[in-house]
């Protein structure tokens, strides 16, 4: 999976109606990110393709980073993803509920950096 920041000052334009978006949709949206099943594991690539850094907040789980190599390193429920960069992360979806996604910079969040999963 793949999540991709956009917006802000100097970003490129995207399809979403705010300032800020997640894969071309701003702000809450009808359908999750993404649907997974109770202890699914999932890969999730977080894309900053922006000129701002994010602190993108996952609730309800925490995750490992990992590196280059696919190595796990710390474990998170917050990572900071600077401009231009990206960053894998491995989260297993082991709590069921509907938990918000979003960036820990109130700003982007209020502006459209949001979204959500379910696990079921
Ligand atoms: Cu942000």
């Amino acid at each position: 999976l793949t999540l991709t920041m956009q917006g802000g000052a100097m970003g490129r334009g995207h399809g979403g109606e705010d300032i800020w978006a997640f894969n071309d949709m701003s702000g809450m949206q009808e359908a999750p990110f993404a649907r997974f099943s109770r202890g699914e594991t999932a890969r999730i690539s977080l894309v900053n393709d922006t000129r701002w850094p994010h602190g993108i907040h996952l609730h309800g789980h925490h995750f490992h980073e990992l590196d280059e190599t696919g190595a796990l390193g710390d474990f998170r429920d917050t990572t900071l993803v600077n401009p231009g960069e990206s960053r894998d992360i491995l989260c297993v979806f082991d709590n069921p509920g509907k938990w918000m996604l979003h960036c820990h910079m109130l700003s982007h969040q209020a502006s459209g950096m949001m979204s959500w999963v379910e696990v079921a």
